[in-house]
């Protein structure tokens, strides 16, 4: 074994006897494309997706500036800046093999929190043609429900006040847009790279009612001359553990202080609507479409329910991976009945797909255990994940007189979950998620009025005022509390 070597730029010669590293030149400043939220995500699947592209095609002069809004953002802009912006992508396959490869598509960061000027420069700059968006469910500021934008956010209110210091997502892009606007530059693509139907139609709407109260002038522009392509993304990439670090390490020689892990899996729809140039991304087995709507529904509405529905219950019998509930039977058994019987009749058909060819394929990735995805990775921020993933399931198989019972299932046991914040063992479970405190007040008082947590409107809509579903999550309430052996509630089912 050699000495493991810090990954930066200057050793990257010597780490590539180690490990695959970029054969191209990183020094161009052409910085195409900023995107903003730098997570694992974006690391395993856009910057993965160009960084392939640059391999193949040498001359290619796109690149990433990454932006980071948020304070949790200083670790690794940290890092990057210890490791000239390269980082380490670990693949990891289901016969345990891993294949890391050091990436290089990523070549600046910027932190917008303490200084903005130099985030809205980049974004303003005539080099810039995209700006993409792994933000999450939570950073669009919609109402789940209404699916209108949230004013009363207070970085909303100040941005609003003062757009010379913006905040949110929202902020920066009009503070940009407006500068390209009055410069005569083009306007840049916004793709929007999250995990929400029509995800770029719905980045058009909210920014657009920013704009429209904090510039009208400048909201005409946008709306004439900014693209939002929808787009479906895919690829499970679990938080990187000290495990892997020290792996990457120990076996391979390469000290990288943030690698990501990612499975073998990958793919990207997107609509081909561009402002103003894109990476020919078809080069590396991109699928352009003209309608991505079939795809993103399909994605979402199978694994991100599909993965719901293993974390919440998985959380509850102390399952503590996805890849540990796929070992036990009575969790594939109901997965596949929820997928079967509730979530693919209202997917009708689609072009080129095979349904059931696709959840073969989806149980199998869900049981890589390789990949270790964490049961609370999964079941973090339910509160922005359920009503797209899972509640919008149950709305449209309420409309159609179809099968509810094993969605049900799952918000009665969100709700046990919210509420008491212990296993079956009674051991405490990690819950992360913003409404935290809202969803514990609410199925606090589920003792008193069992119905109490689905009357919290932004999340459930009108489901409180439908008898069908109402009676059946009552009683699945009523057994969940008195027996916590969710197993024996899910084999009653199937
Ligand atoms: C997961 C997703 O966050 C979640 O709950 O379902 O992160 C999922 O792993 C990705 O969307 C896979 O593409």
């Amino acid at each position: 074994m050699e000495t493991p070597l810090q990954l930066n730029q200057e050793n990257l010669e010597t780490l590539g006897s180690r490990i695959p590293v970029p054969n191209y030149s990183r020094s161009s400043d052409k910085t195409g494309i900023v995107h903003i939220g730098v997570g694992g995500f974006h690391r395993a699947h856009l910057a993965y997706y160009l960084h392939q592209l640059k391999k193949k095609d040498a001359a290619s002069s796109w690149s990433i500036c990454g932006i980071g809004l948020r304070e949790a953002d200083d670790k690794l802009n940290q890092i990057f800046k210890k490791q000239d912006h390269l980082y380490t992508l670990m693949v990891k396959h289901p016969n345990g093999k891993i294949e890391p490869e050091v990436i290089g598509s990523i070549v600046d960061f910027k932190m917008g929190i303490i200084d903005p000027e130099p985030v809205i420069a980049q974004m303003a700059h005539a080099d810039t043609k995209i700006v993409s968006l792994t933000i999450t469910e939570g950073g669009y500021n919609f109402n789940p429900t209404t699916g209108e934008f949230n004013f009363d956010n207070p970085d909303i209110q100040h941005e609003l006040r003062h757009p010379e210091d913006p905040i949110t997502v929202y902020g920066f892009l009009c503070a940009a847009l407006e500068r390209r606007y009055k410069a005569g530059l083009p306007a840049f693509t916004i793709l929007s790279c999250d995990n929400i139907e029509h995800n770029g139609d719905m980045a058009r709407k909210m920014l657009l009612t920013f704009a429209e109260v904090q510039d009208p002038d400048l909201a005409k522009w946008i709306a004439q001359e900014v693209c939002f392509p929808n787009s479906m993304v895919d690829r499970i990439t679990p938080v990187t553990t000290h495990a892997d670090i020290e792996t990457l390490s120990q076996t391979y020689g390469v000290q990288d202080a943030w690698p990501v892990t990612c499975e073998p899996f990958i793919q990207w729809v997107i609509e081909d609507n561009f402002t103003n140039g894109r990476p020919e991304f078809e080069e590396v087995g991109v699928q352009f479409v003209t309608d991505v709507e079939p795809y993103e529904k399909m994605k979402l509405r199978l694994l991100n329910a599909g993965h719901s529905v293993l974390g919440i219950l998985g959380a509850i019998h102390g399952h503590p991976t996805i890849n540990a509930c796929m070992e036990d039977e009575t969790f594939v058994r109901y997965l596949r009945a929820f997928l079967d019987n509730e979530a693919t009749p209202i997917l009708g058909d689609i072009e080129g797909i095979n349904l059931e060819d696709y959840k073969d394929i989806l149980l199998q990735r869900f049981a890589n255990p390789n990949i270790k995805d964490s049961v609370s990775r999964i079941c973090s921020e339910s509160s922005a994940k359920l009503p797209k993933f899972l509640i919008a399931t149950l709305h449209d198989n309420l409309a159609k007189g179809g099968s509810i019972k094993f969605a049900t299932l799952i918000i009665a046991t969100w709700c046990y979950y919210s509420d008491k914040g212990i296993n079956r063992h009674g051991h405490q479970i990690e819950i992360i998620d913003t409404m935290n405190a809202e969803l514990h007040q609410m199925a606090n008082q589920t003792k008193t009025d069992r119905l109490a947590f689905i009357k919290q409107e932004s999340l459930f809509g009108e489901l409180i005022n439908n008898e069908r579903f109402t009676k059946l999550y009552a009683e699945m309430v009523q057994k969940i509390y008195k027996d916590t052996n969710i197993k024996k509630h899910m084999k009653d089912m199937i």
